[in-house]
């Protein structure tokens, strides 16, 4: 029997606002009372995770005085002490505030402009108090609900103005920080600015520090776009964007749901955990995700076990499928070079052209080749259910 616990290499965190969050949805209150900070830091030890992440107000209320601030820090920092847990990942809370009703840095107001750009240096401070390495920008109410309200293109050019300003702030206080950008296509607002992962990477090319910025894809953001997510992971990866990643799962066509790891599409868990393990990413295995409203802490336990299992589980799927003789004999056939034309591919030169030009291809046989897939898919289903 394999072992499928969780242990610090496999650098498996959540955030406060997972664990922690008390089940409230829009029509419903909450289901589970509130736990510190420093309570959800025993929670997450007790089920073998290696770090937690946190916005500036998961820890630290929007209006504690500074003597409950210290407390609370004090609280969290030995409760980080007591079970080992790390801060990799650090954020601000740029959308529950009324303040943020109509976006932070993207608002027509800029009072609200300039106290989000003091927000988060803020928030940058107290992640890098506590040894976060990664800066996460999820901009949840940069958006609009009708655009006869603002100028995209106005919205974008303060976004860039944004994210300029706070690397240089992040450069000014030495602060060994890398930036992810998290894309999602609407909720909260009708509509959100730069929808997807992809469009995150094309904004990053204009930045003026694009070296410290990467992005933060989660699945449920790009179902909720209808879009393959491990193809917008792998993107960012051969970018050499990939600065973290939120899991999670997504009905199609739903509201954000944030379910449990690998719970919703066990076929693309498994072809997104097989990329991550096949390119070695190292970042962390960052959970995004919550427990269903039915559910105690006990439940929440069970939830949070539940996503480094089946990450684990799919794992050692990946494995296996890399280790199988008749995948990989499918494999080896399908991507056999031809070494005739070998040659003439990679960087253009006026002899492979002419040569390619002059090159005589028998469409109807190349096309009669059956490849298959079938057969592959099928193998990769019996990996999955366990028969092979
Ligand atoms: C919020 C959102 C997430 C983001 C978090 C970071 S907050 O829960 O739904 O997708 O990653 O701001
Ligand atoms: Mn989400
Ligand atoms: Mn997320």
């Amino acid at each position: 029997m394999s072992d499928y616990s969780p242990k610090p290499e496999h650098k498996f965190t959540f955030g406060l606002w997972t664990v922690g969050n008390r089940g409230a949805d829009p029509f419903g209150s909450a289901t589970r009372e509130h736990k510190t900070p420093a309570e959800l830091v025993y929670l997450l030890g007790e089920v073998g995770a290696y770090g937690v992440n946190f916005h500036d107000n998961d820890l630290i209320p929007i209006d504690a005085t500074p003597a409950e601030a210290e407390s609370i820090k004090k609280a969290f920092r030995k409760a980080l002490d007591d079970t080992g847990l790390v801060v990799p990942m650090a954020t601000t809370n740029l959308f529950s505030d009324p303040v943020f009703k109509d976006g932070a840095f993207t608002s027509n107001d800029p009072q609200v402009r300039a106290y989000a750009l003091q927000k988060t240096m803020q928030a940058m401070d107290l992640g890098v108090e506590f040894g976060a390495k990664t800066y996460v920008f999820w901009g949840g109410r940069e958006g609009t609900e009708t655009d006869s309200s603002k100028s995209t293109v106005t919205a974008i050019q303060r976004s860039r103005e944004a994210m300029n300003f706070l690397c240089e702030y992040a450069l000014h206080q030495k602060y060994d920080l890398k930036f992810a950008l998290e894309a999602k296509p609407n909720e909260p607002r009708g509509d959100i600015y730069n929808p997807t992962t992809g469009h995150m990477l094309a904004f990053i090319t204009s930045l003026d520090h694009p070296e410290m910025v990467g992005v933060n894809p989660e699945v449920a953001h790009e179902q909720m776009s209808g879009l393959n997510f491990m193809h917008s992971v792998a993107q960012a990866w051969e970018a050499g964007k990939l600065f973290h990643i939120d899991l999670n799962d997504q009905y199609p066509g739903r509201y954000d749901q944030d379910l449990r790891f690998g719970s919703r599409d066990l076929k693309a868990a498994f072809f997104l955990v097989k990329f991550l393990e096949d390119v070695g990413y190292s970042g962390s295995r960052h959970f995004d995700a919550h427990a269903y409203r039915t559910e105690d802490f006990n439940g929440v336990k069970d939830f949070a076990r539940g996503c480094m299992r089946t990450y684990l589980i799919l794992k050692e799927k990946a494995a296996r499928f890399n280790a199988d003789p008749e995948i990989q004999a499918i494999l080896a056939e399908i991507n056999a070079p031809d070494e005739t034309l070998t040659p003439l591919f990679g960087k253009f030169s006026a002899e492979k052209a002419a040569a390619l030009q002059a090159a005589a291809f028998d469409r109807t046989a190349i096309a009669s080749r059956g490849l298959q897939y079938e057969r592959l898919d099928q193998l990769t289903i019996e990996v999955l259910t366990g028969v092979r």
